[in-house]
């Protein structure tokens, strides 16, 4: 039997900057990505979202939309994260250095591919084009990708 996960992850936009965070502790430790953590229960995905935007960064979004679904597998373990993925070019609030995240802003040129998750370079080039994506990747490890499907999608 396997079982699903729901995660959110949200990136804030500029025009040709994006802002990622430097995870300080638990899984994904090190690396860049955007903001988000595990839904819990009695709230939606997106009041996930909003609540782990503020929790991480100190940001408040307005009007997130929904850009990609990604699944992700381990080999060996019967775990299936299911990661939605928002972004937002609305914010207010001022930026923070939270216990999980160290924050800043990169150019859209200067994302540091090397020092994320390996799916990333994958899937962002769908999400900075601005098409709707679905992904699946199955791991080995969490440095291997053995198996990996991306689609645009017409809405999520
Ligand atoms: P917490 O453990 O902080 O939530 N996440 C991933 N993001 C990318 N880009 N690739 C992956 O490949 C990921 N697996 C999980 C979802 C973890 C945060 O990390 C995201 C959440 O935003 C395996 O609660």
């Amino acid at each position: 039997m396997s079982s699903r996960k729901l995660f959110s992850l949200i990136f804030i936009r500029k025009t040709s900057e994006i802002l990622l965070g430097l995870k300080k502790r638990g899984f994904g430790k090190n690396k860049w990505n955007g903001f988000g953590g595990k839904v819990e229960k009695g709230e939606s995905i997106l009041q996930g979202a909003i609540r782990e935007l503020k929790e991480e960064c100190g940001l408040s979004a307005e009007q997130l939309k929904k850009v990609g679904i990604l699944e992700f597998e381990f080999k060996g373990d019967t775990v299936l994260l299911e990661v939605h993925v928002f972004e937002t070019y609305k914010y207010s609030g001022e930026l923070i250095e939270s216990e999980e995240m160290q924050p800043k802003w990169y150019n859209l040129k200067d994302i540091p591919f090397k020092q994320m998750w390996p799916d990333d370079e994958y899937w962002f080039p769908y999400m900075l084009r601005g098409e709707l994506f679905k992904g699946y990747f199955l791991y080995r490890g969490q440095d291997l990708i053995l198996k990996y499907n991306i689609e645009t999608m017409e809405e999520l």
